[in-house]
């Protein structure tokens, strides 16, 4: 998979990408990740990409016309199209399953904004995939791209260790349960002891036992997991 990033501030980025899955991935080859500084397509002495609201308000919006041409030239420099997301809190909210379709592309383009946000123009012309991360604001979409990049990543075949690791994940299709208590050595500290049935060498009772825990914990914490269509209220379409 291909993933470009339009952003203001590309910098953001340099540590997460040396982070340890996600630079074994870059290393194998399975993900290439590019990024690209939206002000090389400023125009003007000024190198301006962002100007005051038509009809005034705080903040500041990203222009059109860098926006636009940033994206077809990034766009150009690879024969497979990318599919264009914008990362805005005005999107669909990002969860499992969009998380499942975007890592079905061999190529994406992550559009990050600043500020106030885009010119609306640049969403009539690109038609991005407008996608949010949740119900809360954020000082820009950099944040976010890497919180898709990161959830996508491990969704790519060959990226993750175990073969069903992803197959296993809460909120994965065909799973909408929390995850059981998990537990390592030692077998006691400060008096807090393992349950006795992890060491009881019967797998069959363990995996019961540990259905049972992430019902349970489902149930307590996110009842909303159980309901009938969870999740499929706000489906959308992505082309
Ligand atoms: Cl994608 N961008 C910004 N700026 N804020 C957000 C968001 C995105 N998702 C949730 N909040």
């Amino acid at each position: 998979m291909r993933v470009d990033v339009l952003t203001l501030f590309p910098e953001i980025f340099s540590g997460y990408l040396g982070q340890s899955l996600l630079k074994k991935a870059i290393d194998l080859g399975r993900v290439d990740v590019q990024l690209h500084n939206l002000r090389d397509w400023a125009q003007g002495r000024h190198q301006q990409v962002d100007d005051r609201p038509y009809g005034g308000g705080p903040g500041m919006v990203m222009m059109v016309g860098p926006v636009v041409e940033a994206v077809e030239a990034v766009q150009a420099r690879d024969p497979t199209p990318a599919h264009v997301v914008l990362l805005t809190p005005q999107g669909r909210r990002l969860d499992q399953q969009v998380v499942e379709q975007l890592s079905a592309r061999p190529r994406l383009l992550l559009l990050c904004g600043r500020y106030e946000g885009f010119d609306q123009r640049v969403i009539d012309i690109l038609q991005p995939d407008e996608i949010s991360i949740g119900d809360f604001v954020l000082n820009g979409g950099e944040v976010a791209a890497m919180v898709l990049i990161d959830a996508v990543i491990r969704l790519v075949p060959g990226v993750l260790g175990h073969a069903d690791s992803a197959v296993d994940d809460s909120f994965s299709s065909g799973n909408r349960l929390l995850e059981c208590a998990q537990y390592t050595r030692p077998r006691e500290y400060r008096g807090l002891k393992i349950p006795d049935i992890l060491v009881s060498g019967d797998h069959g009772a363990i995996a019961r036992w540990r259905a049972a825990q992430s019902y349970a914990r489902t149930r307590q914490r996110r009842s909303d997991l159980l309901d009938n269509n969870q999740g499929h209220t706000h489906d959308q379409q992505v082309d």
